[in-house]
C-alpha cells in the first residue's frame, strides 16, 4: 500500500515527457521472412524509483487520474518514432481500460494522427479482455468507429484471463494475440498444443491474423512449427529495443 502511494505520488512529481519512454519489440512474419511491425512497450525512468515496469505504472497512473496524460504521451512518442519507419511497417499500441472508456480521449489521439498526416492503417491498438469487459457494447461502438477509419484492432494476452469467443464475435478486431502463457506450455503439454492449433485456425477461418507471443526458443519454435504459426513475437526473434536499434535493423533488412 505505500509502496502504491510512493509511486502514485512520484509519478504525479513526474516530469512525464522526459522520463517516459518506449521500446519496440518486433512481430515476425514467419513465411515473408521479415519483420512487419513493432508493439511500442512503455518504460518509466524515475529519478526517484528508477526503472519501473508498465505493468506497475499504467495501473498507479490509473488510480492516479493520470493515465489520459500518460498515454498521451506514449503515444505521441510512438506517432514520432512511425514517422521514421518506412511505410509498411506498422505500430501497435496498448491501450489501457481507462483509456477505452473515454471516447472523447480516444477521439484526441486520432486526431493527433490526423494533424500529422500518418495513415491509421500503420497503426492498431491492442486492446484486452479485461479492458472491454465492463461495457461490451460502448466497447465495441468505439472499435468499429475506429476501424472505419482505418486503425486496426488486435486482441491481446488471448487464452489468458476472462478470454470468451464472444470478442471475437462482436468485436471488429483484425488481429488476435495468444497469450505468451500458452507457448511456454505447449513443450510440455500436449492439450497446450491443440489449444493453440485450435485459436490459429479459427483466427485462419475467421480470417484474423493471429501473433503468437512469448516464443523464446528454438525448441519451442519447433514445437510450434506444425502448428503453422504466421506471426510470431517473441525473444527468440528479438526483444523489446529502442528506437536506434529498430532503425538499425529495418535498414539492415533493406
Ligand atoms: O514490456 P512489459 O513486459 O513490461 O509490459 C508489461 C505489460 O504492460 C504488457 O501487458 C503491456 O500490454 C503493458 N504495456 C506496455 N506498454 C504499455 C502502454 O504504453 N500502455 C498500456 N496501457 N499498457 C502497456
Ligand atoms: O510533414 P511536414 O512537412 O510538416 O514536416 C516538417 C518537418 O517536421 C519534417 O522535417 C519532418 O521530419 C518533421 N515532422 C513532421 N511530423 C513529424 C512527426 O510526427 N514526427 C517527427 N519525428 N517529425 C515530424
Ligand atoms: O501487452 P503484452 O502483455 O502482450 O506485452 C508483451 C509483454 O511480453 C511485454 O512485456 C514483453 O516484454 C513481454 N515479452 C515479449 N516477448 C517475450 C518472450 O519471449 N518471453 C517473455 N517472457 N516475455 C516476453
Ligand atoms: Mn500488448
Ligand atoms: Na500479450
Amino acid at each position: 500500500m505505500r509502496e502504491a502511494l510512493a509511486l502514485e505520488r512520484a509519478l504525479r512529481e513526474a516530469n512525464l515527457e522526459q522520463e517516459l519512454y518506449l521500446l519496440f519489440q518486433p512481430q515476425f512474419d514467419l513465411t515473408r521472412a521479415k519483420v512487419v511491425s513493432f508493439e511500442a512497450l512503455a518504460r518509466w525512468q524515475s529519478p526517484t524509483l528508477g526503472l519501473v515496469r508498465p505493468d506497475r505504472f499504467i495501473r498507479a497512473a490509473e488510480r492516479a487520474g493520470l493515465i489520459q496524460n500518460v498515454t498521451r504521451v506514449l503515444f505521441g512518442k510512438a506517432l514520432d518514432a512511425l514517422y521514421l519507419w518506412p511505410d509498411e511497417i506498422t505500430i501497435s499500441f496498448n491501450l489501457s481500460a481507462q483509456d477505452l472508456a473515454d471516447r472523447a480521449f480516444i477521439f484526441s489521439l486520432v486526431a493527433q494522427v490526423t494533424a500529422r498526416e500518418i495513415a491509421p492503417g500503420r497503426l492498431e491498438f491492442e486492446i484486452t479482455e479485461t479492458a472491454v469487459m465492463k461495457d461490451i457494447d460502448a466497447a465495441r461502438v468505439l472499435l468499429e468507429n475506429l476501424s472505419a477509419l482505418g486503425f486496426k484492432i488486435a486482441l491481446d494476452d488471448f487464452g489468458s484471463g476472462y478470454s470468451s469467443f464472444e470478442y471475437l464475435d462482436q468485436l471488429p478486431l483484425d488481429k488476435v494475440k495468444i497469450d505468451k502463457s500458452f507457448v511456454r506450455k505447449v513443450a510440455q503439454s500436449a492439450t497446450s498444443r491443440e489449444i493453440v492449433a485450435g485459436i490459429i485456425k479459427l483466427c485462419s477461418n475467421l480470417d484474423l491474423k493471429c501473433v503468437l507471443e512469448g516464443v523464446e526458443t528454438e525448441d519451442e519454435m519447433r514445437t510450434l512449427n506444425p502448428l503453422s504459426p504466421k506471426l510470431i513475437q517473441g525473444y527468440l526473434f528479438g526483444e523489446p529495443m529502442s528506437q536506434r536499434d529498430v532503425l538499425g535493423l529495418l535498414l539492415a533488412a533493406e
